[in-house]
């Protein structure tokens, strides 16, 4: 438990087109607004934060506007391009990524970036109650945040049609490096998929089975056996427990325990090997007002584990006993 010298950059994406409800695109705002870079900043004195503020877009009047069943499609494609470039930018700076949401079609733009700046050597943590590993042809909404895990896989590259304006963004994770954390609402195709290729999922039942600590532990030895690669976090916060996070627009019960979520990256953390993280669906415009307080609370909290806050407290560096006389 000691201090570490972190570098972060903070980077926000007030982007709701992944999905139908209003509010999401204010996610970002709420976070910071409850104190997440002071927050951040108490974590200890090596902890070096930089806010790039927020991603904005215009969209591309080229791009063709209408694939078969993607919700917005050319904001989804206009957006995550300049998402990409923002996050490989921060982590050739030499930071952390951390990426505010915003819905979770931002994760496209997100690990597109992390593994363009680190050359490919990066393995994705994704947790979430959801696999979002839909096609346009398998889901039943058309919403893209259900879709960004099966735009990523090389391995379902087959399984899209061309996409106009997506030609940056190459499906260039093996599902063999990814693996989830946290489903609790798996789609029938989704299911499929998942079975198919093999993919490291750990559900509720394992949580319940093995404990979140085991979890956490087999979920990297499979994704990165040798532990060298950087590790793409993506936290979405309905993976939490809808007591705990409940301003969400898909929310779903029976999930994470706030001590699950932090006790994931508390494990990632220690590894020192955490690249970016992203931590999204946080909707303040769902539930009352102490419902966004408890879930802006508990992202913070999941957030801070991140990047090295200690349950168990923190000596400072070069203290004295303040007891001595
Ligand atoms: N998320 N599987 C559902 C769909 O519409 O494809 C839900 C997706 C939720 C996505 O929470 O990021
Ligand atoms: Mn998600
Ligand atoms: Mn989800
Ligand atoms: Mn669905």
């Amino acid at each position: 438990h000691s201090e570490r010298e972190t570098k972060i950059g903070i980077l926000g994406v007030p982007f709701d087109k992944g999905q139908p409800k209003v509010g999401v695109a204010n996610g970002p705002d709420a976070i910071r607004n409850a104190g997440l870079v002071d927050q951040l900043a108490s974590i200890h004195k090596k902890i070096n934060i930089k806010d790039y503020g927020n991603v904005s877009y215009e969209i591309n009047e080229e791009i063709e506007k209408h694939v078969p069943n993607m919700r917005d499609y050319v904001h989804i494609a206009s957006c995550n391009y300049e998402l990409s470039k923002n996050v490989e930018r921060i982590i050739n700076d030499g930071r952390i990524c951390l990426t505010l949401g915003g819905d979770h079609s931002l994760g496209i733009g997100t690990v597109d970036g992390h593994i363009k700046a680190k050359q490919e050597n990066v393995c994705v943590l994704w947790v979430d109650a959801h696999a979002d590993l839909n096609t346009n042809k398998t889901s039943s909404s058309g919403n893209v945040h259900g879709m960004p895990m099966a735009l990523l896989a090389s391995e379902l590259s087959d399984y899209w049609p061309y996409l106009p304006g997506m030609d940056w963004q190459r499906p260039v994770i093996s599902i063999r490096n990814v693996a989830y954390i946290g489903l609790r609402s798996v789609d029938a195709y989704e299911r499929l998929i998942i079975d198919r290729l093999g993919i490291t999922a750990f559900g509720m039942e394992e949580v319940e089975n093995y404990g979140i600590s085991t979890v956490v532990n087999m979920a990297l030895e499979r994704i990165d056996p040798e532990a060298r690669r950087s590790i793409h976090v993506s936290f979405d916060v309905d993976s939490l427990d809808s007591l705990e996070a409940p301003s969400t627009g898909t929310a779903v019960r029976g999930g994470l325990t706030l001590r699950e979520g932090v006790h994931i990256m508390e494990s990632v953390y220690k590894t020192g090997r955490l690249g970016a993280m992203d931590l999204v669906e946080v909707n303040p415009s769902i539930g009352t007002e102490g419902d966004v307080k408890r879930t802006v609370e508990a992202a913070i909290h999941v957030i801070m584990a991140a990047f090295g806050h200690s349950r168990k407290g923190l000596i400072p560096r070069d203290a004295a006993l303040p007891l001595q006389t």
